[in-house]
């Protein structure tokens, strides 16, 4: 089982640091900034696709898996970000997209040319089934050149690959091993547990995904991706995103006994704001649920001994800063993101950290829709015209993963980039950015770093057991050995609650008063109590 103290920091690299003045970040920025992630206490840096790719899924497109897209920089640029970032400590792992690629990739150019070979590496039908797209519209689109219809999971431009080939998977154990040999180590796999579809291919209920998700033959593919690249290094760290699964298929994918992954990311805890699980809905918290998901999976992975992991923010989600009940002042804002980084990175897990999330990065603002860069966002926007244009902006500034893709804030000028950024960065770069955090005892910033510290070096808090105390409105939970026992207790509210409870050492305050048996713990407030 891998060491459940580690820290992952995500690079979104489009938005981390551009040098090559083009608006777009690139390997020489991320190269630039490593001692920021390295001095937090990150083991490793796991970077979103940075291969060759038409870009309209923002890399998850891609086109050659063996080529950093020259946007980026080079190859040699690459080979430095691995020696340096080793040099401070830091592995990384790289982004695996294998459930589609890139229209653009050679495979499926060569399928439309009409070479037999290459139709088999994807999906295709004559008539389309009911699927719907996971950006809107139906999953299947016809190719004029081969007069049947293809399956595109995602995008038009994201064909599936077709699994059930070997030769396809050996394609991707070739690539897999390709980058071990060029010193990754690690391996995060995009929405892998919808590779296996269900065939013959038929309808199924509602939006499909009963036909491909954690499909019949998934376990074996995962199985035999291993048993062919990376079980031959135990130091390599695999991580599989898992799109609508359950408990039981995520205790299977990370179990240790099986031989498929290291861990997974699940994504239930996250859409504790959908409203009728609806991910546009708006102004929508349901705190009990969002307990209730955290207790429920913590415990599951925890007695099957598997390693589960722990975030809050991605290239796919909304700001968290900006999420849940929302903070009234500055110094409200500053206690809610320490009360939500306490929540999450204390419980049992590898924790998993999004660029900008250390130093509170936020929801933008849209005040048109060319403020979104998205497609999923786009799509979503154009699909409802019957809604009010400021419902709709309000939905995005809410949901779009536009918020997530912002440009990092590195100082007080942004500097980000010389030239206009890409995507519009977050006007609030003045108030928020690394520099002025960095000299900030009480920044968000130093609090991540606080945290990270605590939890590496404590066996307790990385190893220990987790138990879960209900309470109607604040979240807590233990951490224990045979030796010792810490209570982290987190308030998500805006309003002050009390708590009774007899203690001994504090190790870690954030506002919290604390009488002889009773604590009040103000808004957005959170305590690590050492029992
Ligand atoms: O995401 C998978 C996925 O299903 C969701 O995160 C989805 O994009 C989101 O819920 C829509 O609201 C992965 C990548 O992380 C994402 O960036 C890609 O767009 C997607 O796969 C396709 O490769």
């Amino acid at each position: 089982m891998k060491e459940l103290g580690y820290f992952v920091y995500q690079i979104y690299p489009k938005s981390f640091k551009d040098t090559s003045n083009n608006g777009i970040g690139d390997l020489n920025g991320i190269r630039a900034k490593l001692s920021h992630i390295a001095d937090l206490g990150f083991d490793y840096i796991w970077l979103t696709p940075i291969y060759i790719s038409p870009q309209n899924d923002n890399g998850y497109d891609v086109a050659d898996y063996y080529q950093i897209d020259p946007l980026f920089g080079t190859e040699a640029e690459f080979d430095l970000l691995v020696e340096e970032a080793a040099e401070l400590g830091l592995k990384i792992m790289m982004d695996m997209v294998f459930n589609h690629t890139s229209s653009s990739h050679q495979w499926f150019k060569r399928a439309l040319n009409g070479e037999k070979q290459y139709q088999d590496y994807y999906i295709w039908r004559d008539e389309p089934t009911t699927w719907e797209s996971k950006f809107g519209g139906n999953a299947w689109e016809y190719s004029e050149e081969l007069g049947k219809y293809y399956l595109h999971l995602f995008d038009t431009s994201q064909p599936d690959l077709n699994w059930e080939n070997k030769n396809v998977r050996q394609e991707i154990y070739q690539i897999v091993n390709y980058w071990i040999k060029r010193g990754v180590k690690g391996f995060r796999f995009d929405v892998i547990n919808l590779i296996s579809k269900k065939y013959p291919l038929v309808d199924g209920t509602g939006d499909g995904r009963d036909q491909y998700t954690d499909g019949p033959r998934i376990h074996e593919f995962l199985k035999e991706l291993r048993a062919n690249t990376f079980a031959s290094d135990e130091d390599i760290l695999t991580v599989g995103e898992m799109s609508s699964t359950s408990i039981a298929e995520c205790v299977q994918y990370a179990s240790s006994k099986r031989d498929e992954l290291d861990s997974v990311f699940h994504f239930h805890h996250l859409k504790v704001d959908y409203k009728d699980s609806y991910k546009w809905s708006t102004d929508y918290f349901d705190f009990q649920m969002l307990k209730e998901l955290l207790r429920t999976w913590q415990e599951a992975m925890q007695e099957e001994n598997v390693v589960d992991t722990l975030f809050w923010s991605c290239h796919d989600q909304p700001r968290i800063a900006s999420r849940f009940i929302q903070a009234q002042t500055t110094e409200q804002q500053l206690r809610k993101n320490k009360c939500l980084a306490m929540l999450m990175y204390l419980m049992r897990g590898i924790s998993y950290i999004y660029q900008g999330e250390e130093i509170g990065m936020q929801n933008l603002e849209f005040s048109k829709i060319d403020d979104a860069v998205d497609v999923e966002a786009i799509n979503y926007y154009n699909a409802n015209e019957h809604i009010p244009v400021e419902e709709r902006l309000r939905a995005l500034n809410q949901k779009s993963r536009d918020n997530a893709r912002t440009p990092m804030q590195w100082n007080e000028k942004g500097d980000f980039s010389q030239v206009e950024s890409w995507q519009k960065m977050n006007p609030n770069y003045p108030a928020i950015n690394v520099a002025a955090q960095s000299e900030n005892e009480n920044s968000t910033l130093n609090f991540y770093r606080e945290l990270i510290t605590l939890k590496k070096g404590n066996n307790v808090l990385t190893s220990g057991q987790i138990r879960f105390i209900d309470d109607e409105k604040l979240f807590i939970y233990e951490r224990s050995n045979e030796e010792e026992k810490y209570i982290i207790i987190c308030n998500l509210w805006d309003q002050e609650f009390t708590y009774e409870l007899e203690h001994k050492a504090i190790i870690n305050n954030n506002g919290v008063i604390v009488n002889e048996k009773q604590l009040i713990i103000p808004s957005f407030s959170s305590i690590v109590l050492k029992i």
